[in-house]
């Protein structure tokens, strides 16, 4: 019975510990969508998906982030815990069209 509680105890750790997984989708040259709601002191999975057919490159200085996302790809970021605020991103390759901002709270 010990055991039992002990291994509840530890499946709820191992839950805490698992990233909350968010989409943030490219097209067209825009985030869409373009504010992300993620919430505060958690570890957060954001799947960047580009659907446009040009590279662009997931750059955010607020989240100390750089990554490339190919053309009709997706790749992986990992931010948190955070605490509240805004986080401004952008594409590199497209910084005047192409922006957004991770709303924590
Ligand atoms: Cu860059």
């Amino acid at each position: 019975m010990r055991y039992l509680a002990l291994f509840f105890v530890a499946l709820f750790f191992a839950g805490a510990a698992i990233a909350e997984d968010y989409t943030l989708t490219i097209k067209d040259h825009k985030f869409q969508p373009a504010e992300l709601l993620v919430p505060s002191g958690k570890k957060v999975k954001i799947t960047v998906k580009n659907e446009d057919k040009t590279p662009a490159e997931f750059e955010s200085s607020d989240l100390d982030r750089e990554k490339l996302v190919q053309g009709n790809s997706q790749i992986d970021i990992y931010v948190g815990p955070l605490n509240a605020g805004k986080y401004g991103f952008f594409d590199d390759f497209h910084e005047d069209t192409t922006k957004g901002t991770l709303i924590v709270k």
